[in-house]
């Protein structure tokens, strides 16, 4: 019987209403049970993790990403797949640090959630975890047929570092601006496999180090020098510029500076685009050819959730600055287009 298991970490999916404060709080696994008799009638054996506490996922930490990657590890050759029940708030950070942290991955590590809690009548959380748990154990010809880490929600199962949460309201909370659908889910399930990565031969490598000293600068018109420089003379290890459009940023002396006495005192620089579509190009346009000359890194058409945690586990290896740039620009799990 195909094995899988469910690892409850918090979110919407399981909260219920305090009666005195009428505020959502997370709550034990027991009641999702209880709302899906459905799951008993899977055939499968399913096997169930709760974590303890059971967070809203605004409150996720690295440190519980390394202890969602240290259970996989220890259980991945009993399960046939992995079902991580999480808040879709920072689900996409928490599947995109997963990602890059289960090296040779060969199978199934689905992420699902919802938006209305599981006992509200018009719940999404339901279908969300009834198919998250078929395609977890869907194979073909006995071999897991998304050996990937990925989102499963509002009948389509996206590659869980090219995802973002772009809706707060409506029940398609996540998009892949970038990339595919994996597979939709109609009266069949339908998979793109042609989308989906190609399982690995080697054996399961687990990364458990972050380094999260990284700091975010946004770029807007009018952005002043203080702004910029307390981001770039911060002691951080590494910075995202938000840029515009194709990578581009002012090309103020002052900025230009700033950026170059940053990459001078060793730090990293990555370039991701706001435009959720498409890619930073360097040196397509004049505001960029600066960014390119001084050594900023393109991040290609990464998310920011895919752009950070990557940042994070490549410091986290303790490799030279010169490996990490190099590695950012480069696909490592189907993170980015080249
Ligand atoms: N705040 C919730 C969370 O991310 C949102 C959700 O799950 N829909 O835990």
């Amino acid at each position: 019987m195909t094995k899988i298991l469910i690892i409850y970490t918090g979110g919407t999916i399981g909260m219920v209403n305090d009666a005195q404060t009428g505020m959502l709080i997370p709550f034990d696994f027991k009641q999702i049970r209880q709302n899906v008799p459905e799951m008993a009638r899977l055939n499968y054996d399913l096997e169930v993790h709760s974590f303890d506490p059971i967070l809203d996922s605004s409150n996720m930490h690295p440190d519980v990403w390394t202890k969602l990657a240290g259970i996989i590890e220890s259980r991945y050759d009993e399960f046939d797949g992995f079902v991580i029940l999480h808040g879709s708030d920072t689900m996409a950070y928490t599947a995109s640090a997963l990602s890059f942290m289960l090296e040779n991955l060969a199978k199934p590590v689905v992420f699902t959630g919802s938006q209305l809690p599981i006992g509200e009548i018009r719940t999404d959380a339901k279908e969300n975890l009834i198919t998250a748990l078929e395609i977890a154990a869907t194979k073909k010809h006995g071999k897991a047929m998304v050996p990937e880490v990925c989102i499963y929600f509002d009948y389509q199962l996206f590659r869980g570092n090219r995802a973002i949460k772009y809706n707060a309201k409506n029940f398609e909370a996540f998009r892949t601006p970038n990339y595919h659908v994996l597979a939709e889910a109609g009266v069949h399930l339908t998979f793109f496999n042609n989308y989906i990565q190609k399982a690995s031969l080697g054996p399961l490598i687990v990364h458990s180090n972050f380094n999260a000293n990284i700091g975010v600068l946004k770029m807007y018109p009018g952005i002043t020098a203080q702004a910029v420089k307390a981001i770039t003379c911060a002691p951080v290890d590494a910075i995202i510029i938000e840029t515009f459009g194709a990578g581009n940023t002012t090309t103020d002396c002052w900025f230009i500076e700033s950026l170059e006495q940053a990459i001078q005192a060793g730090k990293i620089i990555v370039d991701i685009s706001q435009c959720q579509v498409g890619s930073v190009e360097l040196g397509k346009y004049e505001t960029s050819r600066k960014l390119q000359d001084m050594g900023v890194i393109s991040g290609y058409d990464m998310t920011f959730e895919a752009a950070v945690t990557k940042l994070m586990y490549l410091m986290g290896l303790n490799i030279p600055g010169p490996q990490i740039a190099q590695l950012m620009s480069q696909s490592l799990r189907g993170e980015l287009t080249a």
